[in-house]
């Protein structure tokens, strides 16, 4: 994986031009980056505001978000102003879930062109056939040939303008019941068509098959992982594992799910007195979104 030149600011932080970079150096870091899945432009906030190094616009919480299923029903379009959305509300930079690409390599590669001119950090695309079924959805997880897969990496990686702008090649073999070495296969076919780093999914209830996986793959890609299932692995073993990113996919869009419909309940049964202790104050939502700096730039810009 090539790291592109930026500086390091007197925190330590990396600045540079393009949020692809600082992803880079993020998934090579040494200790695992900690990627927070996102469903919308507050959520994104809340995230980064918690600390976390990355975001994962995630496919399943912004289709949930729009109220419909992980299937591919919201359309590419639907997806990315949605991505956009949580790309604008913060500095971190966004990694943007491609599902398939949305068809062939053609679709993958305007795709991809898209998420880079809203300003990802980069794009993940995985190995299953149009439409796709959300990886914990039943057992009908079909994948696509390696050639057929490593031609969508190539065309994105040769349409795409910037080199720093980061590419994931997900492989779905272990969702789709295949063994170690059809993922380590698939892995290497996608490393060698030009993916920057390599998404090993599982759905076990144990991080071993991640681990089987890591103690063959060596480090010849970053890897990033999501622990979904397999959330009870203590945080150690990813960085002792090696792993580039750990993705927390969808825990910020259940946790909304639960405060919700609780709020809902409630209200309905007894109205608003039996929440408002418990719900943020309107001022949090208004130094969220930082209201004050809208006031301070006007004093500037409102003449
Ligand atoms: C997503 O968040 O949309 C993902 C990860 O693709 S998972 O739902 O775990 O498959
Ligand atoms: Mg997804």
């Amino acid at each position: 994986m090539t790291i592109f030149p930026s500086y390091i600011d007197q925190q330590g932080i990396a600045r540079t031009i393009h949020p692809g970079v600082r992803l880079r150096q993020l998934l090579t870091k040494g200790t695992p980056a900690k990627i927070m899945g996102a469903h919308d432009g507050l959520s994104a906030r809340i995230a980064a505001d918690a600390g976390f190094d990355a975001l994962w616009a995630s496919g399943l919480c912004m289709s949930s978000a729009l109220g419909v299923r992980d299937s591919d029903e919201a359309s590419w379009t639907d997806l990315l102003a949605v991505a956009s959305r949580i790309v604008e509300a913060t500095p971190v930079p966004v990694l943007v879930d491609g599902d398939t690409g949305y068809g062939n390599f053609n679709t993958a590669r305007r795709f991809a062109r898209h998420a880079e001119r809203l300003g990802a950090a980069g794009i993940c695309l995985e190995d299953k056939v149009f439409p796709k079924m959300n990886s914990f959805v039943g057992n009908d997880h079909k994948l696509a040939s390696v050639p057929e897969f490593c031609g969508k990496l190539r065309a994105c990686r040769e349409s795409l303008r910037d080199p720093s702008f980061v590419v994931v090649a997900r492989t779905e073999a272990l969702i789709a019941g295949l063994d170690l070495s059809e993922a380590l296969h698939r892995a290497e076919a996608y490393r060698q068509a030009g993916a920057d780093a390599i998404f090993i999914h599982s759905r076990k209830t144990t991080v071993d098959e991640i681990a089987a996986f890591m103690r063959e793959w060596s480090d010849r890609l970053p890897v990033v992982i999501a622990p979904t299932t397999y959330y009870r692995t203590p945080q150690q073993t990813y960085e002792d594992m090696g792993i580039g990113g750990v993705i927390w996919a969808n825990q910020s869009m259940r946790a909304a799910v639960t405060a919700m419909r609780e709020a809902c309940r409630l209200m309905y049964a007894k109205g608003p007195t039996a929440l408002e202790d418990t719900i943020a104050p309107l001022a949090e939502v208004f130094k969220l979104l930082e209201y004050d700096q809208l006031a301070k730039d006007e004093e500037r810009y409102q003449l």
